[in-house]
């Protein structure tokens, strides 16, 4: 089989990189090694930046997300259970953020690129990339027991942080950074309302809490967790129980408890990985960077990365350009490195580390009396949470 991309991965980065070249008039093939149900099943991001939204209404994916989606115009954030309010859209000029799940994002992506016939070829087993330093890349997979090869131009490692990409380039030529951090987020879905119209972030002695959505009816929270703590540690009732401590007496007044659907614990990672193109391979991302889910960043780092790389593809196979792809790293990295430095300041802020003394919990709670009274402090909390330009270059 021929075609001019190959992409590795069909979740966010991968899809919405399908489409945008789509609509260029560029062929690629996707390969998923999960089946198209366990992918539109994955409970992850609940926040789309306005860049985001865009991306989808641009592709034509955005009927559903501009008819359902909410927009927050502002969130909560709350020390030891007194909250103060952020007005996003005042303090930044009229942006806000909208709550649409991952799951939502991924069915749209799947049901256009039905219509188009973008072809996705799930289950794909052995997906390998090879030759990716000469002008004859290819991929290899296997389905149903069949052995297959796709020859192509490029290859997009969109497979994200334990895909095969980026373990393609060699060790020498690729710089990773890293931070793991000593506990994980425990997240829950219940169809209940939401405690709050907009999120809420808390700083609580007994570690963090965040309160969010889905929609009108369906509530998603998360509580801060031990590493080594497991999902059947936490009943039901000990979930709701904490939550409500560590959002306060005030927010917890407002929860409306019932049967969890979904109960699972993520661990917190920052990484970034430099550059992200080797030869004729770019990773777009989680295969590159991963941030802490705090900032709400990561789906919508990877549809900014997909954004620059199609510009990039477009003008190579237009005009036979390289300077698009020779500056793709760089100009996305910059910003990637903006979100990992926002991510990893509103991580610190919010959540209670093992090592913790006396000191830090002051300056934590310093700082966030700060945010509380000064509008300097809050518009950069602002600027960052509802996504720095995308053509903020270096
Ligand atoms: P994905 O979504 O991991 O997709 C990669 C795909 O590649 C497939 N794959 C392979 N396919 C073929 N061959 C192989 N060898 C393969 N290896 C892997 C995988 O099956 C998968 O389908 O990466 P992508 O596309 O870069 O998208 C990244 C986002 O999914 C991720 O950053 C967000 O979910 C992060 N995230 C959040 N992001 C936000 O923007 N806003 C949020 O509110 C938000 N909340 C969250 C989050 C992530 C969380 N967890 C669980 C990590 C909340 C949580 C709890
Ligand atoms: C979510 O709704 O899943 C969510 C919201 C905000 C975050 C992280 C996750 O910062």
């Amino acid at each position: 089989m021929r075609a001019q991309v190959g992409i590795i991965g069909a979740g966010p980065a991968g899809l919405f990189l399908a489409h945008l070249l789509h609509r260029s008039g560029i062929e690629a093939l996707v390969f998923e090694s999960r089946s198209r149900e366990y992918v539109e099943g994955r409970v992850r991001a609940g926040v789309l930046e306005q860049t985001t939204v865009q991306l989808m209404q641009r592709i034509g994916v955005g009927e559903r997300v501009t008819r359902e989606g909410l927009v927050h115009t502002g969130t909560t954030l709350a020390l030891d259970g007194r909250g103060f309010h952020v007005d996003f859209a005042e303090l930044t000029g009229g942006s806000s953020v909208t709550i649409y799940g991952q799951s939502e994002v991924m069915k749209d992506l799947n049901s256009a690129a039905d219509q188009r016939r973008i072809p996705i070829i799930y289950e794909a087993q052995d997906v390998t990339p090879h030759a990716l330093d000469t002008a004859q890349p290819y991929v290899t997979w296997t389905s149903n027991g069949i052995a297959r090869r796709l020859d192509c131009e490029f290859v997009a490692g969109c497979d994200g942080y334990h895909g095969v990409s980026r373990r393609c380039i060699p060790a020498s030529a690729l710089t990773v950074f890293e931070r793991i951090f000593p506990f994980g987020w425990l997240g829950i879905l219940a169809d209940v309302p939401p405690c709050s119209d907009e999120l809420v972030y808390a700083n609580h002695a007994r570690g963090f809490a965040l309160a969010s959505m889905r929609s009108r009816t369906r509530s998603r929270y998360y509580v801060q967790c031990a590493l080594e703590d497991r999902v059947e540690d936490w009943s039901d009732e000990r979930f709701w129980e904490e939550i409500s401590a560590r959002l306060g007496a005030q927010v917890a007044a407002s929860i409306t408890r019932g049967p969890s659907f979904e109960k699972s614990i993520a661990p917190l990672r920052s990484f970034v990985c430099s550059p992200m193109r080797w030869q004729r391979l770019f990773l777009a991302g989680d295969a590159a960077h991963i941030v802490p889910p705090t900032g709400a960043k990561g789906l919508n780092l990877a549809a900014a990365d997909v954004i620059v790389l199609a510009d990039a593809l477009a003008a190579y196979f237009r005009t036979n350009s390289t300077d698009g792809i020779d500056r793709y790293s760089g100009r996305v990295l910059a910003r990637v490195w903006k979100a990992e430095r926002f991510s990893w300041w509103l991580t610190h802020l919010t959540h209670r580390f093992p090592q913790m003394d006396g000191f830090d919990r002051q300056l934590q709670v310093a700082e966030l009396e700060y945010l509380r009274a000064s509008r300097a402090a809050q518009a950069a909390f602002a600027e960052n949470y509802v996504g720095l330009p995308l053509h903020w270059d270096t």
